[in-house]
């Protein structure tokens, strides 16, 4: 890995479901997609499982403790010249359905909040948007 050849970046991002609402929040401006909101989550350790890692950034960011954790897919974004992302999607449950997010991060996020996807807070974080635009629904689906 060089300045010179630039390595794609591999984030997990966590669909923390409640009743029918997903957690949001709107990222500052020191970070890719500034100003949008986006699911919490971040970069893949080193060794780490995408289970570890969604449960890891979610307690950091949040606070919250989830359980159920499940992938659901993964996208592959090329942003620009110099940033590529492969995001790892996963849904989880809370713990304790009372527990309320804790902004930890705050010069990362502005806060964060219980939202419908079927009615997006914009505006969202590019990848996430499209993908929910174009259908993908992170809930079970009821059977
Ligand atoms: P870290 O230093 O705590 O490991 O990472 P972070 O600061 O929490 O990373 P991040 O920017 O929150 O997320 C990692 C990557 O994932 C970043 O390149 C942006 C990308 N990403 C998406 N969609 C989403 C999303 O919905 N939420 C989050 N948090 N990141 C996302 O492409
Ligand atoms: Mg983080
Ligand atoms: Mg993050």
């Amino acid at each position: 890995r060089s300045e010179m050849s630039p390595a794609p970046e591999i984030g997990v991002a966590v669909f923390i479901l409640k009743d029918n609402k997903v957690l949001f929040g709107r990222r500052r401006s020191l970070s890719i997609g500034a100003y949008t909101y986006a699911l919490p989550g971040g970069h893949l350790e080193f060794g780490e499982s995408f289970e570890e890692c969604a449960a890891r950034e979610v307690k950091e960011e949040t606070g919250l403790e989830i359980k159920d954790i499940e992938l659901l897919t993964a996208t592959n974004n090329l942003l620009s010249d110099s940033v590529h992302l492969v995001i790892i999607y996963m849904r989880a449950q809370l713990c304790d359905p009372d527990q309320t997010p804790q902004n930890i991060e705050p010069d990362k996020c502005e806060g964060w909040d219980w939202y419908d996807i079927n009615n997006l807070p914009e505006p969202t974080f590019g990848p996430l948007r499209e993908m929910l635009q174009g259908g993908f629904n992170p809930f079970p689906t009821a059977s």
